[in-house]
């Protein structure tokens, strides 16, 4: 089972993973090295890995241990097969250097067991996009009653805090990691307020002019939100 792999945590500082959707493998190295300081996290998933293959994980994480600021690597493949080839796909993340692997949980129990037993995961319950009203988040409370029994954390939608809210009851203290961030409209610091732990950040810091500086905003912005919302709830003890 997943409790007896080598096991890499997520540490909450910034509380910002960066999605790298970079292509260019030298850009994506650049990038990942230059906001090291206000991210606990890399997320790589499809557009790196197709472009520039699969040992761009471990070069990422090199990289990074290198240059004295280590981070874990969430290998975002939304595994979503049968069960024995999801469980290799995990396989092969964790072997190229992922600490983490998003998997999709509308396969069901069985694949989230067979890849539980390969690597950490983070199951996703429903997405951020418009789409994902229509069959995952009519899904997503049994989708998050299964992430309880086998993952690290879940996958929810930073654009709908609702969505949040509920998955949140279900899941307990498992991690919840929030896309959706800038770009997709969300505001930094909106999902962590609706329950999640980490929000997870690609357009919004890569496409930016000055990318040190919009993760150094995004960054702040989140803790101005958790402060005001601890001040609230001080002021509210106290009366
Ligand atoms: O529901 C999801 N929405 C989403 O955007 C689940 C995801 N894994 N993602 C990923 O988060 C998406 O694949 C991309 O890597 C990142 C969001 O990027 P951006 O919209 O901040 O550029």
């Amino acid at each position: 089972m997943a409790s007896q792999l080598k096991q890499a945590e997520l540490k909450k500082a910034s509380r910002v993973i960066l999605a790298l959707d970079l292509e260019d493998r030298k850009e994506a190295v650049k990038t990942a090295l230059g906001v090291a300081d206000y991210i606990d996290a890399v997320k790589i998933g499809y557009p790196l890995v197709l472009s520039c293959g699969i040992g761009i994980i471990g070069e990422i994480k090199k990289a990074l241990a290198k240059s004295g600021k280590a981070k874990p690597i969430i290998a975002d493949f939304k595994v979503a097969d049968i069960p024995e080839i999801s469980a290799m796909i995990c396989k092969k993340a964790v072997e190229s250097g992922a600490d983490f692997v998003i998997v999709h949980g509308f396969g069901g129990e069985d694949v989230a067991e067979a890849c539980s037993a390969a690597a950490r995961i983070f199951m996703v319950c429903d997405m951020s996009h418009e789409g994902s009203r229509s069959f995952l988040e009519p899904s997503s409370m049994r989708i998050a009653r299964i992430a309880k029994k086998y993952a690290y954390g879940i996958v929810a939608p930073a654009t709908r805090e609702k969505s949040i809210k509920k998955l949140r009851r279900i899941i307990g203290d498992l991690v919840i990691i929030s896309p959706g961030v800038k770009a997709q409209g969300a505001a930094p610091g909106s999902a962590i307020l609706a329950g999640a732990d980490f929000e997870i950040v690609g357009r919004g810091i890569y496409n930016a002019k000055d990318r040190k500086k919009a993760a150094q905003e995004i960054l702040s912005e989140i803790k101005q939100k958790m402060r005001t919302k601890e001040g609230e709830h001080g002021r509210g003890k106290k009366q």
